[in-house]
C-alpha cells in the first residue's frame, strides 16, 4: 500500500502521526521552495503547532512549491501531500509521518498560480527555502540585477506571465495584495542567508523598483513584515536505504519520498504581529526580538565548518561530512577553525563558544547521516561571503590568524582547477561556475593569478580583504603545495602549526 491518508489507519502505532483529521486542513502558508529541508524542518514544526493548537489549528496548513523540478511535488501529490520523516540517530531511526500540507504545487506550472495563493486572504504567512543561491544576490547582499534568471523574471513580469524566482513571485504577489487592499502576509525567509528577512525585503523593493515599480516598493518597505529567522536542522539527500527503512517502520507501507534528518532542530524567529501556529509546540523553536547573533553563531560556526570539511575533505577523497569531521588530522582543523575563527563577531561568551563547537562536531560526526560533501560544496560562490569572508575580514583586522579560512578558499579554488583538469571525482554545482573554471582555464598553471583573480571577484569576496597581497600569496603558496605534494601531508604540516 501507498502513503496516503487512508493508510494513516494502518501505520503501526508507534508511528509519529497527525492527530487532526487532515482533509480538514486549510492553507494558510504558502511555500517557495519545497525541499527536503523544508519538510524535516516548517512542515514538521507545523504539524506539531497543529496537533497542539486542535481545531484552531486547522488553518494552518502548508501550499508548498516546487520551484525547480516538479518530482518531488509531484510524488507527494500522489501521496496526498504526506511523507515520512526519519530522525536518524546514531543507532536509531524514528519514523514520523507529517500531513501539514494541502497542495504541493510546481512554481513552472501557470495553474499553481502562485501570485493568487500568495494574495488569498487565508494566506498570512509566506515560508522560503531557495537556499543562499536561489535570491541571485552579490557578496554586499543586494539583488543582482544582471543575473539571468532576475533578468528573465523582470521581463516575465513586464509581459505579465508568472515570475520563476522567489523574488518576483513575491513581487507579484503583494502586488496583488496591494491592488486588492488587503493586509500582507508576513514574509518568512527561511534560508542561510545574513540577515536573511531585511536581505529578502531589500532584494524584494529592489525587484519592484527594477521593474518600475516605485510605489509598490515603498509600500513593501512600509508595510510587510520580513522577520529574520536562524533555521538548523541536518538533513541530508534521500536514498534508497531511506525508502527501505521508511517502508519498514510505516509495517509496509510504501513512501517514496521520505526525509532523513537528524534529530536536532531550530528555529528563532524574529518576534512579528499577526496570526500564526503556535510553532513553539515544537521543541526548539523560540520567538525573539533579536536573531542576529544566533544566525551569526549559525551561519559561520556551522555553515562556514561544513564549507570547510567539504572543500577539504573532497579533495582528501572523502566523500560525506561525518567521515571528514571523524577524520583524525582534518577534525581537529575543523574543530579549531569553527572555535578559533569561525566565532569572529559572534557574541557570545567562551564556554557557551566551547559548547557549541563541542556540539556541532558531534553532529557533525553523526555516521547515520550521509551528507556528501558534493552537496554541501555547492554553490561556494553565493556562501562564501556571510559564512567565510565576514569573520576572516574581522579577523584580519584584529591581527588574528586565518589558517583555516585560507586553507578553506584555496581548497575551493583546488575544485575548479581539478575539474578544469578533468581530475576531480566530485561535480561542481555553482552559479558561477562557468566563469569560476574560465579562471582556472587561463591561469592553468601559475597559481598566484589564480588565486588573484577568485580574490578579485567582489561579488564574491567582496572589497579587498585587509592585507590583501599577503592572503593572495598564501593561498597561492596553498594551491602550489596542492599541486607538488600529498594533500594528506598538507594537512598534517597545517595541523602542527595550528
Ligand atoms: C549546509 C546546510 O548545504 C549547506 O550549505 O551547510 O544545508 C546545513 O546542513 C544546514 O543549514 C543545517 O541546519
Amino acid at each position: 500500500m501507498r502513503l496516503c491518508r487512508e493508510a494513516l489507519a494502518h501505520l503501526p502505532s508507534h508511528v509519529y502521526r497527525p492527530d487532526y483529521d487532515v482533509s480538514r486542513l486549510q492553507p494558510g502558508i504558502v511555500h517557495l521552495g519545497c525541499g527536503s529541508f523544508h519538510r524535516a524542518h516548517q512542515v514538521t514544526a507545523t504539524q506539531a503547532a497543529i496537533n497542539a493548537m486542535g481545531e484552531k489549528g486547522l488553518r494552518w496548513g502548508i501550499a508548498t512549491t516546487a520551484m525547480r523540478r516538479p518530482e518531488l511535488v509531484r510524488q507527494l501529490a500522489r501521496q496526498d501531500n504526506l511523507f515520512t520523516l526519519l530522525t536518524r540517530e546514531p543507532h536509531d531511526t524514528t519514523a514520523s509521518v507529517i500531513g501539514s500540507i494541502t497542495d504541493s504545487l510546481f512554481a513552472g506550472d501557470p495553474e499553481a498560480n502562485l501570485a493568487g495563493r500568495i494574495a488569498d486572504p487565508r494566506t498570512r504567512i509566506v515560508t522560503l527555502t531557495v537556499t543562499a543561491s536561489g535570491y541571485y544576490l552579490t557578496a554586499d547582499n543586494r539583488l543582482d540585477p544582471e543575473a539571468d534568471a532576475i533578468l528573465a523574471d523582470l521581463r516575465r513580469l513586464d509581459e505579465d506571465q508568472p515570475a520563476r524566482t522567489a523574488t518576483g513571485l513575491l513581487v507579484q504577489g503583494l502586488a496583488q495584495v496591494r491592488a486588492g487592499g488587503g493586509v500582507p502576509p508576513v514574509i518568512l525567509c527561511c534560508d542561510n542567508v545574513a540577515h536573511n528577512g531585511a536581505t529578502l525585503r531589500r532584494a524584494v523593493t529592489d525587484f519592484a523598483a527594477l521593474s518600475g515599480r516605485d510605489a509598490l516598493a515603498d509600500w513593501i518597505e512600509a508595510t510587510v513584515q520580513f522577520p529574520d529567522t536562524m533555521v538548523d536542522r541536518i538533513t541530508p539527500t534521500t536514498f534508497a536505504d531511506d525508502i527501505a527503512d521508511a517502508r519498514r517502520l510505516l509495517g509496509g507501507i510504501e513512501d517514496a519520498v521520505p526525509v532523513p534528518a537528524e534529530p536536532w532542530f531550530e528555529w528563532i524567529i524574529g518576534e512579528f504581529e499577526g496570526p500564526r501556529p503556535d510553532w513553539e509546540a515544537h521543541e526548539g523553536t523560540q520567538f525573539v526580538p533579536d536573531v542576529a547573533v544566533f544566525e551569526r553563531a549559525k551561519l559561520q560556526m556551522l555553515n562556514g565548518t561544513h564549507m570547510i570539511l567539504a572543500y577539504v575533505g573532497g579533495l582528501a577523497g572523502l566523500t560525506t561530512i561525518a567521515e571528514a569531521a571523524a577524520d583524525p588530522v582534518l577534525g581537529p582543523i575543523a574543530a579549531h577553525f569553527m572555535r578559533n575563527e569561525q566565532s569572529a563577531g559572534v557574541e557570545l561568551p567562551a564556554p557557551r563558544l566551547d559548547r557549541y563547537t563541542r556540539n556541532l562536531m558531534k553532529r557533525f560526526r553523526n555516521p547515520a547521516i550521509v551528507h556528501q560533501v558534493e552537496r554541501i560544496g555547492r554553490n561556494g560562490s553565493a556562501k562564501m561571503a556571510a559564512r567565510v569572508i565576514r569573520p576572516m575580514r574581522e579577523n584580519l583586522l584584529a591581527g588574528r590568524p586565518v589558517t583555516g579560512a585560507v586553507l578553506l578558499i584555496a581548497s575551493w579554488i583546488r575544485w575548479f582547477a581539478l575539474h578544469e583538469q578533468e581530475a576531480l571525482e566530485i561535480s561542481i554545482t555553482d552559479p558561477r561556475a562557468k566563469s569560476l573554471r574560465l579562471i582556472c582555464a587561463e591561469a592553468r598553471d601559475d597559481h598566484r593569478a589564480q588565486a588573484e583573480a577568485f580574490l578579485a571577484m567582489e561579488e564574491v569576496f567582496g572589497p579587498p580583504l585587509p592585507r590583501y597581497d599577503h592572503i593572495v600569496s598564501e593561498i597561492a603558496a596553498l594551491l602550489h603545495r596542492f599541486d607538488t605534494q600529498e594533500i594528506r601531508q598538507v594537512l598534517a604540516d597545517l595541523a602542527a602549526d595550528i
